[in-house]
């Protein structure tokens, strides 16, 4: 996986990005397609997103993408995609090995009983809707779902017996102790084999493993004696190495701990005030597919106006992303993909076994971070409704069972009607006054009504985040009027609203304004009707990251606010 580390020194592996055969085969479903017979007539590069190619701008059908593998000998080989739009059907030689759906997380397919030598990879990759393949990804939702392989691509060779997993949690931060787990698994019976674990160059376990199964699991609790803590101000960083027989496995890891108190949310003990934007992973260039150079000036524009907090919305981030908040020390809010589901999709088991798949999914991508300091799910999902409750719990409660050291949340569009706030361990309410409904001189009252109402329905005894709140403004576009879609408009909104949440007040302890950049809608009536230009324009930066007047407000406001707060 691309990442800000080497994740292996032994294992061997191939980076497969770059330019492979392409074929656009429209509108066919996938068991109709033969892929031995695909006429590649064209180049794609990968990762990428074919649609945010003038060429195919704006096209839905399945395509085919394909390039040569090299198979060093008979020993297992496993292929990762690190993430893919959002349905794809993998072959090798013409052999089926997998499905998947769902764009924002990496799934992998093993290859076993081959012969070694070249052979032909060759993905289906769908970008059209389909509620019984792809039921997290709908046509309706606030974003463009562009389609590709829209992340790396990487083929492992597995020794005789290999790491599937290391999850690193910390579970004492004053003696600097860890909960390190790794899962491992063999053709064969195990035997005995040398196992390490070792920081930052000391070795801190070296024993031998035992077993007569073919897979297993290791735990350990180890005290990094020398490591210092990792906060949004210090953010220090450990490199953590497993080694077990021939397979090595990399963590970067930093030791801190993420806890809530009455209505404080709390980094090593320290109340925090978390702020900062809702970000979309998404370019009119690239599609889903994010360069380098763009995360990085992402994160450079974030640290400029003085954020220290993101929500990754509403999907997991690319976890290059998440690798430079892990150095920049800003906090980060995880979510699985969702988006103003109603109840007829959340009582669905087809939408939540999707939903409880990629929450595995995420979880195991991103544990590791230091900067995820909450897990959320379903943005905007039908909480005021009875029949919905279980599926919220169900969902909250595996990722506490996966990850029981971090608060769990929802962002809720009924902060007077929701049923399902006794589930989270954070309140978080997504609105839009001085928007939607009322004015900007309307704005503070309607945050302090909705905070009492949390007070009087015994929900005030929990941090609070307002998870988004904004204003559109088309980029350019002012009057004398200052009118809705002005930059003015959207500059003196957010400037209401943060000194109303984060300068003239304490209860609130997160804001994440709607949102970083613009981005492409959906293309249905319904959605595009109230987008100008088919973009949602709420971002302070535009899609091409210029900023817009409100930059230089929340800059000056967010710093005061940090100012304040020392
Ligand atoms: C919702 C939603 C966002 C965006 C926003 C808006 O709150 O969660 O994705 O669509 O509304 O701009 O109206």
């Amino acid at each position: 996986m691309r990442r800000r580390f080497r994740e292996h020194h032994t294992r061997h592996f191939t980076d497969l990005t770059g330019i492979w055969d392409f074929a656009f085969l429209g509108n066919i479903e996938p068991d109709e397609v033969d892929v031995t017979t695909i006429r590649f007539d064209e180049q794609m590069s990968v990762p990428g997103c074919f649609d945010a190619t003038p060429r195919y701008a704006g096209k839905r059908g399945l395509v085919a993408y394909r390039t040569d593998i090299t198979l060093t000998d008979k020993t297992r080989h496993r292929l990762f995609i690190d993430g893919l739009h959002h349905w794809g059907r993998v072959f090798l030689n013409g052999k089926h090995l997998c499905d998947h759906s769902n764009g924002f997380t990496r799934f992998s397919a093993d290859i076993a009983g081959h012969q070694p030598g070249k052979a032909a990879l060759v993905i289906l990759v769908d970008n059209r809707f389909n509620y019984d393949r792809s039921p997290l990804h709908l046509d309706y939702y606030d974003w463009y779902h562009f389609g590709g392989i829209s992340r790396g691509v990487e083929l492992h060779r597995l020794g005789e017996i290999w790491i599937d997993a290391l999850t690193v949690t910390t579970k004492d931060i004053a003696s600097r102790q860890v909960t390190i787990r790794i899962q491992y698994a063999s053709d064969k019976i195990i035997g005995e084999h040398a196992f390490r674990i070792v920081c930052d160059n000391n070795e801190i376990v070296s024993e031998t493993l035992k077993s007569n199964e073919t897979s297993g699991e290791i735990e350990r609790t180890c005290e990094l004696q020398d490591a210092e803590l990792w906060s949004p101000n210090e953010p220090n960083l450990h490199m953590l190495r497993v080694q077990l027989a021939d397979d090595d496995m990399c963590a970067r890891i930093g030791i801190r701990q993420v806890r809530t108190e009455g209505q404080d949310i709390l980094i090593n003990n320290v109340p925090i005030r978390l702020m900062g934007f809702c970000r979309h992973e998404a370019h009119p260039q690239f599609g889903h597919t994010q360069p380098e150079q763009l995360l990085i000036s992402d994160v450079q524009q974030l640290k400029d106006i003085g954020c220290n907090f993101v929500r990754g919305s509403h999907y997991p981030q690319d976890p290059m992303f998440l690798d430079l908040c892990d150095e920049a020390g800003i906090c980060v809010w995880c979510e699985s993909n969702a988006w103003g589901n109603v109840s007829e999709q959340i009582t669905d088991s087809h939408f939540i076994d999707a939903q409880l798949t990629d929450i595995r999914e995420m979880i195991s991508a991103s544990i590791n971070h230091p900067s995820v300091m909450m897990w959320g799910v379903l943005n905007e999902g039908e909480s005021k409704t009875l029949e919905c409750k279980p599926a919220y719990d169900k969902l909250l409660k595996l990722i506490r069972e996966l990850d029981p050291t971090r608060p769990v949340t929802y962002a809720s569009m009924y902060p007077f009607d929701d049923v399902c706030f006794d589930l989270a361990n954070i309140i978080s309410i997504n609105c839009y006054p001085g928007w939607y409904f009322d004015s900007i001189e309307e704005i503070p009252q309607y945050l302090d009504k909705v905070v009492s109402h949390l007070d009087s329905v015994g929900q005030g005894e929990k941090p609070l985040i307002i998870s988004e709140i904004g204003a559109g403004a088309v980029p350019g576009w002012s009057d004398w009027n200052e009118a809705r879609w002005t930059e003015q408009y959207q500059a003196r909104l957010l400037e209401v609203t943060i000194r109303h949440i984060l300068l003239d007040n304490n209860r609130i302890n997160g804001l994440s304004i709607w949102q970083f950049c613009d981005l492409r809608t959906s293309e249905t009536a319904r959605r595009a009707l109230g987008r100008p230009r088919g973009f949602n324009n709420k971002g302070v930066v535009d899609e091409y990251r210029r900023p817009k007047l409100a930059y230089d407000v929340v800059k000056r406001l967010f710093r005061q606010a940090r100012t304040d707060s020392h």
